[in-house]
This record gives structure tokens, C-alpha cells and sequence, in this order.
């Protein structure tokens, strides 16, 4: 970081969580060689008996992986907690930010990011990736946010917390699997300079907090809207049937639209990390040359 080099974070819910094994490892791999190939050094973000690591060696990315479930999900409020007790901890969206942050990584390439679940109004299910772009100065690649969620909800809290979404090449919020969603984006960039400087801007003028980069899924790759609509409110319906809420919430829905699409929505998945991971390292390398 002292010389410059452009770095882009990433984080470990998604291979301990999100993906199962051993997809989940070999797409971690896969996204920190997209990023270095981007000429970015990948920072894969995680803990592991107790420390914070960022930059993870390849044993430790499979220990990750392999053990999956019963390595801990970890955000913010789970920090202190994971830390004192020594334990491993895969970290989200939020907590990778925050950590990010502390060690003024400013890019990041996830997935798709959490935002206010469907029944927000009643369960207060709203994911603490919202607030953490709030606090954050980090800019976080993603497609747009995941279709399980209400999007218009997310977009509306994103700007009452004084968060820039930004569609990258289009005007429309994707849903994660589909390209688009009927949601309009506030602000649109055509490429990897026109949103470092906007990064540079925000952070210049002592803004706080993050940048929402919205990054349409390749077209290849996408499961469209009036297909994947049905699979996902029959997953939420389960969902709320047996009582999955909380933390469990995000994992069930992700396995259970995988087991449902017989692993299409996995393909989609793995693909739109990885193109996250590609303009995440175009953005990085963008940003650091505004710098100097
Ligand atoms: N994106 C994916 N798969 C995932 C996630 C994101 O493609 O598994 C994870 C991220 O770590 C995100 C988390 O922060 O899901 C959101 O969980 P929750 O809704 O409980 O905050
Ligand atoms: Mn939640």
C-alpha cells in the first residue's frame, strides 16, 4: 500500500456460506487470480483463530471452504466476540468493509450484498451491509443486491443513509441473477475511471462511508427476472414456514434456489463474482492512479 499498489478486498461468507464445497474454493481461487491478472493484489478478508487476516494463504482459503458451515458468520457485532475467544470467522459484506477500512483498503468485490429483506416491515430483517455503507469509505463491487431481498427497500434506505448507488454501464439496479430489476439506479458510470473519480470526489469533500458500484451480471450468465421470481418466493415462503430468520436466512435462501435451479443459480452465482472481481481490480487500479 505504501508504493501504491491498487489491492481489492474480499470476503469469506461467500466461500464459507454462500457457495458449497468445493465450488466455494475453487471460485475463491479463481476470483484472486482474475484479480491479480487485473495487475490488483487480492486481499481475501477473514478470521482465523482470532485474528484478523487480510490476505489469506491458499491452506487457509481451503480450511475456509472445506469446513463451511461450522466456521462462524461473522459481522460486525460478531467481531469482538470471534477475536477474544480466539475463533474463525467467515466474514460479510460488512464486516470485510470494516476491516477494509481500518486498513484503508478502498475496493472491494463481493457477490451481492445483503439489504432489507422481503417482511422488513415486521421483521426488522434489514442487513447491517446497509449501515456499514453508511461508516465505511470503501467501495464494494456487487450485482446490484441479491433478488432475494425487497430492492426497492434497499435502494430506499441506501439514500436516506447518504450512500451513492452507482449502475455501472446501465441506469437499472440489477437483481443479482438477472440483469435488471425495474429499479432505477440514481447515478450512472461508464467505466473504472469515471467511478474513481467519483471515489476520489466523495472522499476528498470528507464524505464518509461507502460506494454502492451496481455491476449487471454478464448477459451469458443471467437467469431472467420471470424465471427466477417464482423459485425465489417459493424459498422465502419456505423460509418463513419453518422459521429460518436471522443470520441463517441469506445461506438457506442461496441453498435452497441452488437445489431448486439444479445448480443454474450457483453457475450464475460463480459468474457474477468473478466479473465483480475483474472491474473490482480495473476500479482499484483506476483509484490508485487518480492518487498519485
Ligand atoms: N453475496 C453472495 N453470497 C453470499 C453473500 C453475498 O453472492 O453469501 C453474503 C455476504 O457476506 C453478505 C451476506 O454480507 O451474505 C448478507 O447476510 P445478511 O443478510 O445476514 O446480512
Ligand atoms: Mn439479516
Amino acid at each position: 500500500m505504501a508504493s501504491g499498489t491498487a489491492i481489492v478486498a474480499l470476503e469469506s461468507t461467500i466461500i464459507a456460506h454462500g457457495m458449497p464445497y468445493p465450488q466455494n474454493v475453487e471460485t475463491a481461487r479463481e476470483v484472486e487470480d482474475i484479480v491479480r491478472q487485473g495487475g490488483a493484489v487480492p486481499a481475501t478478508i477473514a478470521i482465523l483463530g482470532g485474528e484478523v487476516k487480510i490476505g489469506l494463504a491458499p491452506d487457509e482459503l481451503d480450511r475456509l471452504g472445506r469446513d463451511g458451515r461450522n466456521i462462524r458468520k461473522v459481522s460486525v457485532r460478531d467481531l469482538p466476540f470471534v477475536v477474544a475467544r480466539r475463533m474463525d470467522g467467515a466474514t460479510t459484506v460488512a464486516s470485510t468493509m470494516r476491516i477494509a477500512a481500518m486498513a484503508g483498503i478502498r475496493v472491494f468485490a463481493t457477490g451481492g450484498i445483503g439489504g432489507v429483506h422481503r417482511g422488513a416491515e415486521s421483521t426488522f430483517d434489514i442487513s447491517a451491509d446497509m449501515t456499514e455503507f453508511a461508516e465505511s469509505g470503501v467501495a464494494v463491487v456487487t450485482a446490484g443486491a441479491k433478488a432475494i431481498l425487497d430492492l426497492g427497500l434497499t435502494l430506499e434506505t441506501l439514500e436516506t443513509l447518504g450512500v451513492p448507488v452507482v449502475g455501472l454501464g446501465t441506469d437499472e439496479f440489477p437483481a443479482f441473477y438477472s440483469r435488471v430489476s425495474g429499479h432505477a439506479v440514481p447515478m450512472r458510470c461508464d467505466n473504472a475511471v469515471e467511478v474513481a473519480a467519483l471515489m476520489h470526489a466523495k472522499w476528498d469533500m470528507g464524505l464518509k462511508g461507502g460506494v454502492v458500484v451496481a455491476n449487471p451480471i454478464p448477459a451469458a450468465s443471467e437467469i431472467p427476472a420471470a424465471e427466477i421470481t417464482p423459485v425465489i418466493e417459493a424459498a422465502v415462503a419456505k423460509a418463513t414456514q419453518i422459521g429460518v430468520m436471522g443470520k441463517e436466512l441469506t445461506p438457506f435462501l442461496l441453498a435452497e434456489i441452488a437445489g431448486v435451479t439444479e445448480g443454474r443459480s450457483l453457475a450464475a452465482n460463480i459468474a457474477l463474482v468473478k466479473h465483480n472481481a475483474k472491474v473490482a481490480a480495473e476500479i482499484a487500479v483506476a483509484y490508485a492512479k487518480g492518487r498519485s
